[in-house]
């Protein structure tokens, strides 16, 4: 394979620097550099020395070189760990470069992994999800992806599948041959509703999971001068947002994050939505409707001592297809608390039971942070497809349909579990992923 060069490390100045060069020539073009052999054995070896190129030293450097298969992508790999000037990990870069290498494209390591069959694109996916994780406990599910764990979950379907495919087809084919191991359709009408409900609860984890892996978008939404803004300040225990008893103040969509028992929110203040004349109040209320259609999940906020009011029921009248919870915000206004209902004092930062709500109305389950989820939007589109194929089937079975017009949605819903493993590797779908990679990976 052609060999590729790439820093490893952020290029910022730091005690260390990682280069990572992979492919035939990895070792060859590292020897011209130190200027002696490595003589790579069977493992993993450690190496130190000077690299130079055209006669003029770089820096001391140590190499920890991997023969192939034994290395991340099953090629040559050497890691390079130089001093952490971006500078020097540059020079390093060039002189591969120089000799002959290639600058790595967006998760070309990865990639060659997964077409090496050192992993698989669930656990090549993983490896993303790891390096974006933005909680703890987000990391750990990502870690368990590339144990293959996740992958775990689809191999028994995937076999039981593969079964009925191949008892199928024998029946198609020999019809006449041993009738006692082909399938019936009554038995594939059994073996698919047994599928069924696991493929869902699949899918119903992996959306769960997904939450956990990519965060929520929660938008602050409700009338002018409610205090959506003063709400957003308490909850990111931050002065982010102006605050002022005009109305219309918020223009632009102020945003931060929380993590709430390690979920990622996103938190969005919005204009107040409401009819206006003014032109810049106008324009921000058009980006807060944008911001309302993406949201997972909406604060719909109301004064405690104003009460509901015509404009809140517009707005529920506009936010029907979403979840929505309802702050009674200045509660320190109000002799009694209302009951049912989220009740809150933003400028006393006393907002704890809004991450309650917040949290609440995803009803996550305990296991979604310990157990290992199919939870991309390839993985999950996928597993839907898979639903799809098994509920034709099924259809199918009712209206009396024989073996052989059976064999293709179940084909289909084979092919669409293969294809979430990666194991029927097509450059257009990898490539799609790996393209979402930075360098270097
Ligand atoms: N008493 C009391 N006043 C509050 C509370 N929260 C906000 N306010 C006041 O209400 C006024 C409006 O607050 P903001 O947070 O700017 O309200 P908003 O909903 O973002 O307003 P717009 O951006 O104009 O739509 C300010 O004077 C705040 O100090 C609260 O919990 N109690
Ligand atoms: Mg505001």
């Amino acid at each position: 394979m052609e060999t590729i060069v790439a820093t490893a490390t952020a290029p910022v100045k730091s005690a260390l620097a990682i280069i990572r060069v992979s492919g035939d020539g990895a070792f060859s073009m590292t020897e011209k550099l130190l200027g002696r052999p490595l003589n790579v054995a069977e493992k993993a070896q450690i190496r130190h020395g000077t690299l130079s190129f055209e006669g003029k030293d770089i820096d001391d450097v140590v190499l920890l070189c991997y023969p192939n298969p034994h290395s991340m992508t099953g090629e040559d790999v050497v890691e390079i760990t130089c001093h952490g000037s971006p500078l020097i990990a540059n020079e390093i870069v060039e002189a591969y470069l120089s000799l002959g290498a290639r600058y790595a494209t967006n998760g070309e390591f990865t990639s060659r992994a997964f077409y090496n069959g050192k992993v698989d694109l669930v656990q090549a996916e993983a490896i993303n999800d790891l390096i974006n994780a933005t909680t703890k406990e987000s990391k750990n599910v990502a870690l368990l992806s590339l144990s293959g764990q996740t992958s775990d979950l689809l191999k028994p379907l995937l076999e039981s599948l593969g079964e009925m495919i191949g008892s199928v087809e024998v029946g198609i084919d020999y019809p006449e041959y041993d009738e006692e191991e082909s399938f019936t359709v009554n038995d594939i009408r059994k073996a698919c509703a047994t599928l069924r409900p696991k493929i869902i609860a699949l899918i119903e984890k992996g959306t769960q999971s997904r939450y956990l892996r990519n965060g929520i978008d929660v938008a602050l939404v409700g009338e002018p001068n409610v205090g959506k803004s003063s709400l957003l300040n308490a909850l990111l225990h931050e002065d982010k947002a102006i605050v002022s008893a005009i109305p219309g103040t918020t223009r632009d969509v102020v945003e931060g994050e929380i993590s709430i028992k390690g979920l990622p929110v996103r938190l969005h203040d919005t204009a107040g939505i409401h009819d206006t004349a003014d032109e810049l109040e106008r324009l921000g209320v058009e980006r807060s409707k944008r911001i309302l259609e993406k949201a997972e999940l909406i604060l719909l906020v109301l004064d405690a001592k104003q009460g509901e009011t015509e404009g809140t029921a517009e707005l529920r009248t506009l936010l029907k297809s979403k979840k929505i919870i309802e702050i009674y915000n200045k509660s320190d206004l109000i002799s009694e608390k209302r009951d049912g209902f989220c009740t809150v004092s933003a400028i006393s930062g006393d907002v704890e039971s809004v991450k309650e709500a917040i949290f609440d109305a995803l009803s996550l389950s305990e296991d979604v942070y310990v157990t290992p989820a199919l939870s991309s939007e390839r993985e999950l589109t996928l597993l839907r497809r898979v639903l799809a194929d098994l509920d034709e089937a099924l259809a199918l079975c009712e209206d009396g349909g024989s073996v052989d017009i059976l064999a293709v949605p179940l084909q289909a819903a084979y092919n669409h579990m293969r294809q979430v493993l990666g194991l029927d590797p097509t450059q257009d779908f990898a490539s799609e992923i790996f393209s979402r990679f930075c360098v270097g990976k």
